[in-house]
């Protein structure tokens, strides 16, 4: 038997207070997985509350019970209080207390056993229990597994159901990506038989958007998609003034990274964005380059192989030029990754 899974077993024999939280600017696997735990542990019979550092993106709004979600940038007192009750704190789909900005010293300083759960590389060692499994899909299959290994598999609904395959299906770019394991499809064929219609949320996540940011797309792939084929790489970078002339809100911008991995010969991606003074960067690579081990080397961030993210302090123009340097410094190891998949 599975040692932190005996552990979890003991801590939920009786009820208890729970806090479930997730990284800022949740995406489907954060809310997805954190919503999917909660509905299991209230049936269990658990105080839960899920608590998310900021406001969510409105095509996550739809996953059941994403409306009790606690959010820390205008519920403060709220998620103070109920981060003092919890005996557990769940830490889902992040590794490292930093990607919860401002609600990380709460949680730092609160004497709850804090559980991670997680699939990015590299976890911090703060956390009393931890299942760090890189090699799953989504923290939603790892959910879904530790369900499965408490032996609760016939406790699994609609509701849970929907949360885990919603995160499941976005983490692995609807089932494209590298992350796309046998043990996926198996979770997926065992929700679906519970009821689970695929296809309602697919389009809850992708048909729900409005105008605006489909002629956002197109102007960003027209007109700013920078292609350099030397190295197999492409940058999209956008605004702030761009952002707002397209009325585009946090999370709008989710997957438009990938568009030019469509591309033949590119298999690296980089998108940068300005919000709130800030410069964001998401970055995605095809086989085997590595883009965890760029965004730590050069941009102070991380994540998966294929996936991940980073910051810059710098201005756009600077962090395009910083990224280049940083394609030059791999020349080498971009053109060994495309031949390799050739
Ligand atoms: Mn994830």
């Amino acid at each position: 038997m599975n040692k932190i899974v005996e552990e979890i077993r003991v801590l939920l024999s009786s009820p208890q207070n729970i806090v479930i939280t997730h990284h800022y600017n949740a995406d489907a696997d954060a809310l997805g997985s954190s919503l999917a735990l909660f509905h299991y542990l209230v049936s269990r019979g658990h105080k839960c509350s899920v608590v998310s550092p900021n406001s969510m993106p409105d095509f996550l709004q739809w996953m059941p019970a994403a409306y009790k979600v606690l959010k820390f940038d205008d519920q403060k007192n709220e998620v103070v209080k109920a981060i003092d009750k919890a005996k557990i704190i769940f830490c889902l789909d992040f590794n490292n207390f930093s990607r919860t900005k401002g609600l990380a010293p709460y949680l730092q300083k609160s004497s709850a056993k804090k559980i991670l759960i997680d699939h990015h590389l590299n976890p911090e060692k703060t956390f009393d229990i931890g299942i760090s499994k890189p090699s799953k899909s989504s923290t939603c299959e790892i959910i879904y597994d530790l369900i499965n290994d408490l032996d609760d598999n016939g406790m699994i609904h609609i509701d849970i159901a929907q949360c885990l395959y919603a995160g499941a299906m976005t983490d692995t770019g609807n089932f494209r990506f590298s992350n796309t394991t046998s043990s996926v499809h198996l979770m997926v064929a065992d929700l679906i038989k519970k009821g689970l219609n695929p296809s309602l949320v697919s389009q809850a996540i992708f048909d729900n958007y409005q105008e605006n940011r489909l002629r956002f797309l197109g102007y960003i792939l027209t007109d700013k998609m920078l292609l350099f084929p030397e190295y197999h790489s492409a940058i999209i970078a956008v605004s702030q003034e761009e952002l707002n002339r397209y009325k585009i809100n946090n999370g709008e911008t989710e997957g438009i990274v990938n568009y030019p991995l469509s591309i033949k010969n590119i298999i690296f991606s980089a998108f940068i964005s300005e919000r709130d003074n800030e410069i964001r960067m998401s970055f995605r690579s095809k086989g085997d380059f590595n883009v965890n081990l760029f965004a730590r080397n050069y941009f102070n961030g991380g994540g998966h192989l294929n996936a991940s993210g980073g910051r810059s302090e710098e201005s756009i123009a600077d962090t395009i030029k910083n990224i280049k340097e940083a394609l030059i410094d791999n020349k080498k190891i971009l053109k060994q990754c495309y031949l390799d998949l050739q």
